[in-house]
C-alpha cells in the first residue's frame, strides 16, 4: 500500500507539472499587433512572417518578433505611402515600428528575398497609396520573383475591400 501512494503522489507532481506548462504555452499567444518571424508558419509556408498582412490603426506600432533563429527585416523602398520613413530591423533582433501615415507598407526578410519571404502592414486606409503599389510592385527591384507572388493576393484582398 506504501508504494501505491508513492506512484500516485507522483502522477500529481506529473499532472501540476503539465499543467504548469500549458499555462506557460498560453502566455505565448500572439499579441494583436505582434508579427512573428517564423522558418514555417501555422499554414505551412517555409520563410514567412506571421501574420503576413497585419491592418493596424494610424499611430500604432508593431512588434516585430524574431521567433525563430535567421530572419530580419527592412521595408521595401518604394512601397510605402510618400514621405513615410524606411524601417529595418537587424537578424534576430525584436524590433518596435510605429507607423504614423496611412496607408500600405510592404516590408520583406533581407536574408530571405529569394523565398519571397515578405510582410504587409495597412495603416488605416489602404487606398491611400494601394494604386500607386499595384501599378508599380512588378516592376520593383528589390522583390523577387516569389516575393511579387505571394504580395498578388494580399494587394488583391485589399482591392476588393
Ligand atoms: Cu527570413
Amino acid at each position: 500500500m506504501k508504494s501505491y501512494s508513492k506512484i500516485v503522489a507522483l502522477t500529481a507532481l506529473g499532472l501540476q507539472f503539465s499543467l504548469g506548462a500549458m499555462s506557460a504555452a498560453s502566455a505565448q499567444e500572439q499579441a494583436p499587433n505582434e508579427v512573428r518571424m517564423l522558418n514555417k508558419d501555422s499554414h505551412g509556408v517555409a520563410k514567412a512572417f506571421e501574420p503576413a498582412l497585419l491592418p493596424i490603426a494610424p499611430g500604432g506600432t508593431v512588434d516585430f518578433v524574431a521567433w525563430d533563429f535567421g530572419h530580419d527585416l527592412i521595408s521595401v523602398k518604394g512601397l510605402h505611402p510618400e514621405g513615410a520613413e524606411e524601417f529595418s530591423g537587424y537578424k534576430n533582433a525584436d524590433t518596435s515600428v510605429t507607423f504614423d501615415k496611412e496607408g500600405v507598407y510592404v516590408y520583406e526578410c533581407a536574408a530571405h528575398r529569394a523565398a519571397g519571404m515578405i510582410g504587409v502592414v495597412v495603416v488605416g486606409d489602404a487606398s491611400a497609396n494601394l494604386d500607386d503599389i499595384l501599378a508599380n510592385y512588378q516592376d520593383n527591384p528589390d522583390l523577387s520573383p516569389a516575393g511579387k507572388e505571394r504580395l498578388a493576393p494580399i494587394l488583391a484582398s485589399l482591392k476588393s475591400k
